[in-house]
């Protein structure tokens, strides 16, 4: 008020105070298009992690696999393929997608599926978004447990209605859209095949959309958060889940217990965890036989996957109730804790 009251005494302060109070004008407006320009090219990259969330077998794995362009998981007609949360990272010069495929949801039995649901939890409660993955002929009701933690997350929720290549007519996948969007109204739906790679176009236009403006979490160049070892003990996990029935692919864990790069191969050596001898025999078979044939098939999907020669080196041990034993599943990255 002070200053108000002298300056306008004379010519000369009246001046003074016309170009005090431009410049400072001036400099408000400066800053406001600063703030708003850095705003501009900090938000304009978006980045955000993307949970893919489902029942076991409705092709979770697939579905990821296929967005990401890379066999990251493994797959195989068995439930409880995936046992880890895992995840595959697509990135774009504005954009980091992190997806993350997971264990499908159950009721524990045994502290390996505790540590299995765990993983689910924790995708569930950092998910920026949510991709509930379902399948062509699955109830909606049998969802309702999983509906209600996701709707309590408050995050953007994709239902992907998978298989659709198994349906038996467009009504059938329109009538299977329209009860999911009376359900879950806020929800996106979309129906892909994740084998026949359908529709993904029109899924990953609504994952960028809904991303949130962030910078990316991972280099640019990083395509997963598992290690090499992981991927290779993966692989082999999958020709043993795909070559034996019944017990064997629920009692098997595979570990690397080596792995030496050279200039032109890669020694692996890996160890194959059992529950009971006589898995054991079965697993070798008549004079290593069994064993030699998953090896074989194994080898040739990890050289595909290191681009790479590769000697591999397989060995079976028998390793009692490693699925309830606190210090074993936190010893093969199950227990975070
Ligand atoms: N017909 C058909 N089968 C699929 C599709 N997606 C996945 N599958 C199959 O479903 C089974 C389970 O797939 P997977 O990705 O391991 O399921 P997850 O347990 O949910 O991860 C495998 O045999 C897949 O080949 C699909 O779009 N159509
Ligand atoms: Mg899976």
């Amino acid at each position: 008020m002070e200053l108000t009251i002298n300056t306008y005494k004379t010519k000369d302060n009246h001046a003074i105070i016309c170009i005090y109070t431009v410049s400072i004008a001036l400099n408000q407006l400066f800053r406001a298009i600063f703030v708003l320009l850095k705003k501009n090219c900090s938000m304009a990259h978006k980045s955000g992690f993307v949970n893919i969330i489902g029942f076991p077998n409705v092709g979770k794995s697939t579905l990821m696999n296929s967005l990401v362009g890379e066999k990251l998981s493994i797959i195989t007609s068995k439930a409880q393929t995936t046992r880890h949360r895992i995840m595959g990272i697509v990135n774009g010069d504005d954009f980091q997608i992190v997806y993350s495929d997971t264990p499908g949801v159950l009721k524990p039995n045994y502290k390996l599926q505790e540590s299995m649901m765990q993983f689910v939890y924790s995708a569930l409660s950092d998910a920026d978004i949510i991709l509930l993955v379902t399948e062509m002929g699955m109830a909606i009701d049998l969802h309702e447990d999983i509906i209600q933690k996701i709707t309590r997350m408050n995050v953007p929720v994709i239902v992907v209605i998978n298989k659709v290549d198994l349906a038996k007519s467009q009504e059938a996948v329109v009538e299977a859209m329209d009860a999911w969007q009376v359900r879950m109204p806020e929800a996106k739906i979309i129906p892909v095949s994740a084998l026949h790679k359908f529709n993904q176009e029109a899924l990953l236009t609504e994952v960028l959309e809904k991303l949130p403006e962030n910078p990316e979490y991972f280099p640019k160049d990083q395509m997963s958060d598992k290690t090499m070892r992981f991927f290779v003990s993966e692989i082999i996990r999958e020709k043993i889940l795909i070559s034996y029935k019944k017990e064997i692919p629920y009692s098997v864990e595979v570990v690397v217990d080596s792995y030496k790069e050279e200039e032109k191969i890669i020694h692996i050596e890996a160890l194959i965890y059992v529950v009971r001898e006589s898995q054991k025999g079965i697993l070798i078979g008549h004079q290593g036989i069994m064993l030699k044939r998953i090896g074989t098939k194994a080898r040739h999907d990890i050289e595909a996957f290191v681009d790479k020669k590769v000697f591999l080196s397989l060995q079976v041990k028998v390793l009692e109730n490693w699925r309830d034993s606190d210090l074993m599943l936190k010893r093969f990255g199950y227990n975070q804790n």
